[in-house]
């Protein structure tokens, strides 16, 4: 009797810490109301394990703006993550690599929408070029190409 009971607490225990050891990331994803694409995205996030709560709003413009993306190089969401702001269709893998190298900037961007990005539909027909989004009026530089 006691000796189930050692083994059903241990066992709680080991259900208990695995989920702590790979805690989901925790995303916050910025999106006009109407942006069906941007749900794609977010679907994505969640199928590679990340937590994404999808906030619709009428000011993504202005939000993205204030993180550092500039004019010309926004995508069609704002993703706020782990003290990076990363903004458009970023491939999974690339915003992993951001997460573990942690340069200092203030995050990256795929701008616009290309065709066959994650969330995206259609076929990819060109490389997705991932930009830094520099702190201090920096210009961008490439950060990652997919
Ligand atoms: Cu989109």
């Amino acid at each position: 009797m006691n000796r189930t009971i050692r083994f059903a607490s241990l066992t709680a225990l080991v259900v208990f810490a695995t989920p702590a050891l790979a805690d989901p990331l925790q995303a916050t994803l910025y999106k006009n109301p109407q942006c069906g694409c941007c749900e794609g995205y977010a679907a994505y996030l969640r199928e590679n394990g990340f937590n994404v709560d999808v906030k619709p709003t009428n000011d993504l413009a202005e939000i993205s703006r204030k993180a550092g993306v500039a004019e010309g190089m926004q995508g069609c969401h704002t993703m706020f993550i782990d003290g990076y702001v990363v903004d458009g269709h970023v491939p999974v893998k690339v915003v992993r690599k951001l997460l573990t190298e942690r340069p200092a900037i203030a995050g990256i961007t795929l701008p616009g929408m290309p065709m066959g990005s994650p969330g995206m539909a259609g076929t990819k027909t060109e490389k997705f070029v991932i930009y830094t989004v520099p702190k201090d009026g920096k210009a961008p530089s490439v950060y990652a190409e997919e």
